[in-house]
């Protein structure tokens, strides 16, 4: 290769620059296989994948029974749009339904899509079942949540880069502070137009933050105490992430919307779907919501196949076995080193703070050296580094990876 030849990577990278929207700044690695907890780049350099598309590909990349599913549906019928029946959707939504121990599921394809479906359902429920006047329902949401890209979302995000110039925006949220149950019931209390609370079990973005415990529970007691919607995101922490299923099993508490995407698929396809009991869900009506793609024959038959394999393989025990085992391991290391603050997290679900400002550049600079030593992860925030392997990962392997953690930060440390 001569010295001005470019390499795979960089024409990779130089094309998406060239042609796409530069609304991401990725990590510079160009990826072209994956297969349960590692993905190789073009070079052909093999990396532990540390971020599983955001907690996606909790299954692992290319899992074959999901990758089976998909090819032999996708070699029958794809797409009939819910003008008419197809025969997998009601096996499908008998499946999510049970499995996840609701009455009803109403299927949609990304994450934003869900968290707009819960907010309509929960604001037609509560004109319609609890006679909150019209255009005043509210609803209560957490400061730094993180739930999608929507107008209507990012009207009650505080991230400036996902607010700033997209106004105008939707009404009717009210913001209080996260793991705060005096802020809820204050705002419960002397507000009758409050229609439901939404929030996320853990806050992913905002640095993997885990409440209180008892919060959940407190949260959801106040809620029905005032007849108020508990409604849990659960499309980053779901899908056993956390060490169980579900986040909110943690502590028991069953939501009254339950809002799931990324490995609801296990990364393969988008597929996100909202939860109810039969007197919330049936507030909609034909014509009054839906989706082309929403249901669609492959997503349900992708879906069935990774919850299965959620199932089968036991994934929400072995997260939470190999969190604790993560866990602990970092925190044998703190002491040894002025580089990192902290570890917390639940399950696969962890972040390690970086002894820095959150302007600084060390947690970018971190991630890239990870890279350079076989293991991927993303920061975010200048000082967090976000680690949410696939849950199909080993004892060994996860061992393998906090060797590779401790001697990164070894490595920084000169
Ligand atoms: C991106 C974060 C994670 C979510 C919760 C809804 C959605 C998400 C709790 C929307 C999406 C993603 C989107 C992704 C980055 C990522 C993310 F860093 F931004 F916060 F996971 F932590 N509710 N989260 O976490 O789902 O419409 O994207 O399918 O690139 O924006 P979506």
């Amino acid at each position: 290769m001569s010295v001005v030849e470019k390499t795979l990577s960089q024409k990779a990278i130089d094309l998406e620059n060239e042609y796409g929207a530069h609304n991401y700044h990725p990590l510079p690695v160009v990826l072209e296989r994956g297969e349960g907890v590692f993905v190789w780049d073009v070079e052909g350099k093999k990396y532990y994948d540390f971020l599983s598309a955001y907690s996606a590909v909790n299954q692992g990349h290319c899992h074959p029974k999901i990758i089976n599913a998909l090819t032999e549906q996708a070699q029958k019928l794809t797409l009939t749009s819910r003008a008419f029946h197809n025969d997998i959707l009601g096996k499908y939504e008998e499946y999510v339904s049970k499995f996840f121990g609701f009455d009803k599921v109403l299927p949609m394809n990304s994450g934003a899509e869900v968290v707009e479906t819960a907010i309509k359902l929960c604001r037609k429920y509560a004109y319609e079942k609890k006679g909150i006047a019209e255009n005043k329902a509210e609803i209560i949401v957490c400061e730094n949540n993180f739930h999608g890209r929507t107008t209507t979302i990012i009207s009650f995000s505080n991230d400036e880069d996902a607010r700033k110039n997209f106004g105008p925006f939707t009404d009717g949220f009210i913001k209080i502070e996260y793991d705060n149950l005096e802020a809820l019931e204050e705002v419960l209390k002397s507000n009758n137009n409050v229609a439901g609370f939404l929030v996320e079990p853990i806050q992913g973005e905002a640095g993997v933050y885990v409440p209180s415990e008892g919060y959940l529970t407190k949260a959801k007691d106040l809620c029905a105490k005032y007849d108020v919607l508990f409604i849990a995101d659960e499309v980053q922490t779901g899908i056993a992430r956390t060490g169980k299923i579900l986040a909110v099993d943690h502590e028991n508490v069953k939501p009254d919307i339950l809002i799931l995407g990324k490995a609801l698929s296990g990364g393969v396809y988008p597929v996100s779907a909202v939860l109810a009991r039969n007197e919330t869900m049936c507030v909609l009506k034909p014509g009054q919501h839906g989706s082309t793609f929403g249901g669609n024959p492959l997503a349900c038959a992708v879906a069935i196949a990774s919850l299965d394999v959620v199932q089968d393989e036991k994934l929400a025990e072995n997260a939470e076995r190999l969190g604790k085992l993560f866990r602990s391991e970092i925190e044998k290391f703190i002491p040894t080193t002025d580089l990192i603050n902290g570890v917390r997290g639940k399950g696969l679900l962890n972040a390690i703070l970086i002894n820095d400002t959150e302007e600084s550049e060390t947690a970018w600079n971190i991630c890239l050296k990870l890279r350079d030593n076989g293991l991927l992860a993303k920061p975010t925030h200048g000082n967090i580094i976000r680690f949410a392997p696939p849950l199909v990962m080993t004892e060994a392997q996860i061992m393998d990876c906090v060797s590779i953690i401790e001697k990164t930060i070894r490595e920084f440390e000169k």
